[in-house]
């Protein structure tokens, strides 16, 4: 059995102030395409389907337009919700859809979802686990009173008990121990959320979600597929794919990666405002693309992000790489009780706010300006 293996789609999310649903929506298209294309048997989406636990209308919209889509194809489609889902909205209406070859994992209670399916090398089940932490199953197991998140998840899966002479794939959205996290992932708050991947070995491919690089982690079998597209600048160098699993016999499984191609790219851009608005440099880059902007100015551009905005529409932030913020300097307040000269004063609050000493100009304008406050006349007597 031929499977497509997706994960973290987060429809409905932002870049800033940019919606993305029109490159989600492109890339959800092409996924589709490709599901037809390589006549695949069915799609494992595993967590984290909307960006956030009440999705906008676009959002909705757009998930049911790629369901639509994707039952059309006549194939199986697995989806657990992640830690960006709200089990209980997700799950809505999945009774129904179960009808239509769309398995959604339930409100998780102790009991895993199975769904067993038959191929030419016999019965395969698929486990549908969602994001689960230790509280929830806590509260789904009277007996159980652990606090680990390896732990916790071990007890679920010796719960769930696969039969080993069959083939079994798990389904869930959970950090495994040893992966490499981008940026655009919201892991728990207070660390600590790993598990470990040799809790995995009574199955055969364990479809991941959370991180959002494609990954394998600890055995090539054990696998994210990472997010369809790129939602923060920590994964610029990361090349998207959907993961293509064939599921043969016991122990023979092969994985492919097809790439995606993003409609907006992400790009890092460095260098000189002047250099930046040059035509030259403008014509070499996408200016389609959403950019994060560095400038080497020594000085501050006023209205930095505006200006740029008329030559790149799609500039996400702006900032800068000098003098000024490349150290930082602890300024210490003075113990003496002595009287400080006022010049001396100020060079070196100068010298810590921007890690370089006065010109001669600088020094010409405060002389005169510190000659004029401390003229005799102004002191009182
Ligand atoms: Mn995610």
């Amino acid at each position: 059995m031929r499977l497509a293996h997706i994960a973290d789609l987060h429809i409905g999310k932002k870049l800033n102030d940019f919606s993305l649903i029109d490159n989600q929506r492109d890339v959800l298209k092409q996924i589709v395409s490709w599901i037809e294309k390589l006549k695949l048997d069915g799609v494992m989406i595993s967590g984290d389907i909307y960006d956030t636990t009440f999705p906008n209308l676009d959002a909705v919209e757009l998930l049911d337009e790629f369901l639509t889509s994707l039952s059309m194809l006549e194939i199986d489609i697995f989806i657990i919700s992640g830690n960006h889902d709200s089990q209980q909205r997700l799950s809505f209406g999945s009774r129904i859809m179960e009808k239509s070859g769309i398995h959604i994992s339930p409100v998780f209670n102790g009991d895993v979802d199975k769904v067993s399916l038959t191929d030419e090398y016999g019965v395969l089940n698929f486990y549908l686990l969602p994001y689960i932490r230790p509280i929830h199953v806590r509260k789904a197991y009277e007996e159980y009173d652990g606090e680990g998140f390896t732990e916790s998840l071990k007890y679920v899966l010796d719960k769930m008990n696969p039969d080993t002479s069959q083939r079994n794939v798990l389904i869930c959205h959970q950090f495994v121990t040893g992966a490499t996290t981008s940026d655009s992932e919201e892991l728990y708050v207070g660390g600590s959320e790993n598990v470990d991947f040799t809790l995995f070995e009574k199955f055969d491919y364990v479809a991941l979600g959370h991180l959002h690089k494609p990954q394998s982690v600890g055995r090539e079998t054990v696998r994210y597929a990472g997010t369809p597209l790129k939602y923060s600048f920590s994964e610029a160098g990361h090349g998207k794919t959907m993961t293509v699993v064939d599921i043969r016999g016991k122990g023979d499984i092969l994985i492919e990666e097809i790439p995606l191609e993003a409609k907006q790219d992400l790009l890092e851009l460095r260098g000189s405002f002047n250099q930046l608005i040059s035509p030259e440099f403008r014509d070499s880059v996408d200016r389609n693309a959403f950019v994060k902007v560095t400038l080497t100015d020594e000085t501050l551009i006023s209205n930095g992000i505006g200006e740029l905005r008329k030559f790149y529409p799609y500039i996400l932030s702006l900032g800068y790489d000098n003098a000024m913020t490349r150290y930082d300097s602890n300024v210490e307040a003075s113990k003496t009780t002595e009287t400080i000269d006022p010049f001396k004063m100020i060079e070196d609050l100068f010298r810590a706010q921007n890690n370089r000493e006065m010109n001669d100009m600088e020094k010409k304008m405060i002389e005169e300006l510190v000659d004029r406050v401390w003229r005799p006349e102004y002191e009182a007597d």
